[in-house]
């Protein structure tokens, strides 16, 4: 682990060639191990019926790659769904620097090589449901939150944690657009027991390739018992706080986005009802449409984190 903003390190070990070693170093060691076959070739290492997998329903299987790839939500490249697919190349996402920041004892300017070095990417096969009321299948290939939130030594005073996408324009055609009203750079944030929750992960691949642009990359938050707004894509920051962070979405509308947003069937948005998601693929006429689930299925394991909260308040 080497912070930029030590004296000793000496400059020749950020030089862009070491950045470039040690992203295929990443990559080979890995994701590889997380699903690249020895060919280099991309197979999911998980299989298509995923009814074994926890949390799972026997018969629910993996949303096909090619539309968990190009039906995206990514507003930094536009609002419709294909417009991250179709932009998001613009992003040049290597070199990629992290600042850390807030209460913890190893604050600083980071390689993300040098923060996810030294692991191996685990594979998690998550429900995913968007606050739209559409849901996904996704096997993700990634690092729990907490060992790399612990590589930074958080304080006793670190009670949340904000994470920061990139501010960009000159790549991220949606920050230039006229038309969005989203206050930039993307925010999001965690209570500090939801982020070291095992199912927190910060994933770096999907179908056992590295993350595409579209998806988050080089690396995204995933919350499965979470609207999918939480999962920020393309973090640059991670800052430890003592107060409650504002997100983005809660200060674009604060009715409709709260904090928490766990899934929850029984509190609706403002607009429209959570009772139920279309699985994708979905279609006019095969919609796919089936109950949403407490915590989107993941009750048994998240539950007592808000034992005592009134969810309908803290929504
Ligand atoms: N930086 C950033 N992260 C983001 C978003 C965004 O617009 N910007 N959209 C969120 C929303 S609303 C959803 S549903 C998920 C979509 O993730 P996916 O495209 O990988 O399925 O990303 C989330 N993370
Ligand atoms: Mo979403």
């Amino acid at each position: 682990m080497r912070n930029r903003r030590t004296p000793e390190l000496s400059s020749s070990e950020i030089t862009p060639e070491s950045v470039f070693l040690n992203r295929r170093r990443l990559l080979a060691a890995g994701l590889g191990a997380a699903g690249l076959s020895a060919a280099g070739s991309a197979v999911p290492s998980a299989s298509p019926m995923v009814g074994s997998t926890p949390g799972l329903s026997p018969g629910e299987e993996l949303t096909p790659e090619d539309i968990v790839t190009s039906y995206n939500n990514f507003y930094e490249f536009g609002m419709d769904k294909d417009d991250p697919a179709r932009y998001a190349h613009e992003l040049t996402t290597d070199p990629w620097s992290v600042e850390v920041a807030g209460e913890c004892a190893k604050p600083g300017e980071y390689a993300f090589e040098d923060i996810v070095s030294g692991f191996v990417p685990e594979e998690r096969i998550y429900r995913f449901r968007c606050v739209e009321a559409w849901s996904m299948v996704v096997p993700w290939q990634g690092v729990p939150l907490r060992r790399i939130l612990e590589r930074f030594e958080p304080s006793g005073n670190a009670r949340y944690v904000e994470f920061t996408t990139l501010y960009r324009p000159s790549e991220m055609r949606g920050q230039r657009s006229l038309f969005s009203s989203i206050d930039w750079p993307y925010v999001e944030g965690l209570r500090m027991d939801e982020a070291y929750h095992p199912l927190s992960l910060m994933a770096v691949g999907v179908y056992g390739k590295p993350l595409p642009n579209q998806n988050g990359a080089p690396w995204r938050l995933v919350v499965p018992w979470k609207y999918g707004f939480k999962s920020i894509k393309s973090i640059v920051k991670i800052r430890f706080a003592r107060r409650q962070p504002k997100t983005t979405w809660q200060l674009q509308a604060p009715q409709e986005y709260g904090f928490y947003a766990n899934v929850n069937p029984d509190v609706s948005h403002p607009r429209w009802s959570q009772a139920s998601e279309r699985r994708l693929p979905s279609s006019l006429f095969e919609p796919n449409r089936i109950p949403t689930l407490p915590f989107n299925g993941y009750g048994a394991e998240v539950a007592q984190l808000y034992q005592g909260m009134d969810l309908r308040r803290d929504f």
